[in-house]
């Protein structure tokens, strides 16, 4: 890249609270040398975070498998023949004692997450409760249910919920390549109804699904340009699940997985930027590089939902070895 243009995309503000940007210069950003933009991203985040500090919240799936949704990537999806055993919501006694087991290993949010469309009402009732219950703990509480019906985000927030997950997951215009379910705005409207219920908005995507870059850059667009950034952006790396559409996908060059988490601290500077699925198949120095470009989130724990995670021993040796503290 010529010197011209780095000065063209450094020359833009990030001073400002709130500022829209276009997908041209997001791809700016993903077009600069890697070193100038893991730079420029540390730059952020060290104005805006301590840059030893990574936050880790522990997932749970409450509710597994026999989803009605073709998500492409998705081991749960009912349409696809995958290894994912459609299971019961999970009893409350067996979601508090993990919360608890996770809160004693050190994490500090509880995400639980079920396989869903959305949540019948009678289910959410029973969601209600283990909200209820991983609060009382002293933990912050997470939950990812689908798209929700009016009233429903209300009374997650009337429970004690902080967080609520809900991924863009991919650019609106590759979205219906990869999920035909439903539609990128259906995703947008239950953003929209979390954010006006007061819980704290989680919402990121995937890459390596075949999308382009320019299909990248709008993704992290359209997450900055919401009219309140999340305050949670999860950056997940396909995991490939054998059975479903997307098992044989090529795998994307882990730069650009890079390059993906250091456009969204750019951003988005003041989010928590999650390094998510696919920690497990990266080695230590690139999850390093991952935080250098500004992630300061992940899940922690053996497991994501019916996927693995890097056991416990070997993120705390991480930790050690790069001297981060947990919070
Ligand atoms: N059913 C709800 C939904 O779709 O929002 C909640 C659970 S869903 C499994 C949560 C998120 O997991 C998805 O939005 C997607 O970003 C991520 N995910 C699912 N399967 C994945 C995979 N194979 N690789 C990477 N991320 C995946
Ligand atoms: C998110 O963005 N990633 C998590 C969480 N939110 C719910 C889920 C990752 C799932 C990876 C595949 C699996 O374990 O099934
Ligand atoms: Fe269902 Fe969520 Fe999986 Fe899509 S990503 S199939 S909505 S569990």
């Amino acid at each position: 890249m010529q010197a011209s243009s780095v000065a063209a995309v450094q020359s833009v503000s990030e001073s400002a609270p709130v500022r829209r940007w276009s997908v041209d210069e997001v791809l700016a950003l993903y077009d600069l040398p890697l070193m100038d933009l893991i730079w420029r991203a540390q730059g952020v985040h060290r104005d805006n975070f301590d840059p030893n500090a990574i936050q880790r919240s522990t997932l749970l799936s409450v509710k597994t498998g026999g989803c009605s949704e073709d998500c492409s990537y998705c081991s749960q999806s009912a349409r696809y023949d995958t290894d994912t055993e459609r299971e019961r919501l999970m009893p409350l006694d067996q979601v508090v004692a993990a919360a608890k087991a996770a809160k004693d290993k050190g994490a500090s949010r509880f995400c639980m997450g079920a396989a869903w469309k959305g949540p019948k009402d009678n289910d959410l009732d029973r969601v209600l409760d283990m909200v209820r219950e991983v609060k009382a703990l002293g933990m912050q509480t997470c939950v990812t249910l689908g798209m929700l019906k009016d009233g429903q985000a209300e009374k997650l927030k009337d429970a004690g919920l902080d967080y609520y997950n809900h991924n863009l997951d991919t650019d609106k215009e590759f979205y219906g390549q990869v999920i035909k379910t439903h539609t990128h705005d259906d995703r947008l409207d239950t953003l929209d109804q979390v954010r006006d219920a007061g819980i704290n908005v989680c919402s990121g995507g995937i890459i390596g699904m075949g999308e382009s870059r320019k299909n990248r850059a709008a993704l992290i667009a359209q997450l900055a340009n919401l009219p309140t950034p999340p305050e949670s952006v999860p950056i997940n790396n396909l995991v490939p699940i054998p059975g479903t559409p997307l098992a044989d996908n090529p795998r994307l060059d882990p730069f650009e997985f890079v390059r993906t988490i250091a456009a969204a601290r750019i951003t988005m500077p003041k989010s928590w930027v999650r390094l998510s699925a696919g920690r497990q198949e990266m080695g230590d120095e690139l999850q390093a590089l991952c935080f250098l470009a500004g992630a300061n989130s992940m899940f922690y724990g053996d497991f994501l939902l019916t996927t693995g995670n890097p056991d416990i021993e070997r993120d705390d040796a991480l930790f050690a070895r790069l001297g981060v503290k947990a919070v």
